[in-house]
């Protein structure tokens, strides 16, 4: 026979489970040794229109748990071998576990069981013999702050993400880079690792825009954001619009051979993309100059310090012609 706690999510074939509960109702664990509450338990969440997984220990609670990520968890308090207590403090470690509420269900209100409830991690309990309109109503509630939970931390990561991105290029803004080069700087230090940092500016980008407006400018600095973007991949590299044409590249655990290796990558990415540019004085198309600097493991270095660097470089790269790196 197929186990208990394989129903919903996991046996579409499971008729008796399925034919009444919503694919996108939140999924309820319930986890008790005695059958008898785990069905009484069960019928209650799916009349409330739940999905259901159950278990019947504490071992098979954690399993579940890893496999299915329910959305809140009723445990019996008092199981043999592994009980509510552990199971709880188990689950808060696994993936999802933290902000997953579990509610407990204990038969002991004293001091003592109210407090070790608390202590291993549960957000709430209920006593038996269960009331069931305060579970129902408990389970309810959980699951409302739960999701409003949920919709802040995603409200959250995009407000973070929008603090950090640049929004006409969408690579990181200066903000993120600013951030990025110091912390990066201190961790390189301290795993004594050298970090390189390239500063990329586009050649005759005044005359770009005197020659095809504002408008097709713009234009151009999404595709070579872009460009500059596909020509840098480790994970760890940023990318970022330093600022009105000037892109840079934080190359962490990168040596200056192994930035130059980058530099002709990004030459090569933009002159790909052969955006005509009449006006520019050293090719029929959009190129980048770039400025190339590293630093060495045990040197003290600054950000200003290390972007003062590449700006000296740049500034050769132009005076050489542009369309070239320089450090
Ligand atoms: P060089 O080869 O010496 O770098 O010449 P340049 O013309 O690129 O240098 P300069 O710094 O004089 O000009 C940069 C130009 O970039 C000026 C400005 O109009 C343009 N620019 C800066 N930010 C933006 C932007 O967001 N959009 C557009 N379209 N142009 C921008
Ligand atoms: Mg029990
Ligand atoms: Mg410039
Ligand atoms: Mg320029």
């Amino acid at each position: 026979t197929v186990p208990h706690f394989l129903n919903s999510r996991q046996s579409p074939s499971d008729s008796s489970d399925l034919s009444k509960s919503d694919p996108d109702a939140p999924l309820v664990l319930i986890v008790d040794d005695n059958w008898l509450i785990q069905d009484l338990l069960r019928q209650m969440m799916e009349k409330d229109g739940y999905q259901v997984v159950t278990a019947n220990s504490g071992q098979q609670a954690l399993e579940v748990f890893a496999r299915l990520q329910p959305d809140i968890v009723l445990l019996d308090a008092s199981m043999p071998v592994m009980d509510g207590y552990t199971c709880c403090q188990l689950i808060q470690a696994l993936p999802g576990g933290d902000r997953t509420p579990v509610l407990m269900i204990t038969a002991l209100e004293d001091t003592e069981s109210v407090n070790r409830v608390f202590e291993a991690g549960a957000i709430d309990f209920v006593t038996k013999p269960i009331n069931w309109a305060v579970l129902r109503q408990r389970v309810k509630r959980l699951l409302q702050q739960a999701n409003l939970y949920k919709q802040l931390q995603t409200a959250n990561s995009e407000l973070q993400r929008l603090v950090s991105i640049d929004s006409l290029t969408q690579v990181a803004n200066r903000r993120c880079f600013d951030e990025t080069l110091e912390h990066e700087l201190v961790r390189m230090s301290r795993e004594q690792m050298p970090l390189a940092l390239i500063l990329c500016d586009v050649d005759f980008f005044k005359l770009y825009n005197d020659t095809y407006g504002h408008l097709e400018g713009d234009w151009c600095l999404k595709k070579i954001a872009r460009a500059i973007s596909d020509a840098v991949c480790r994970p760890g590299d940023l990318v970022a619009r330093y600022g009105g044409e000037e892109f840079a590249i934080i190359l962490p655990r990168t040596d200056a051979a192994g930035a130059v290796e980058v530099a002709k990558r990004v030459r090569n990415s933009v002159n790909q993309l052969q955006i005509p540019h009449a006006a520019s004085q050293v090719s029929d198309y959009i190129t980048v100059s770039m400025g190339i600097t590293c630093t060495l493991p045990g040197e003290e270095v600054t950000p200003a310090k290390l972007i003062r660097a590449a700006d000296i470089g740049l500034y050769r790269a132009k005076a050489q012609g542009r369309d070239r790196h320089s450090d």
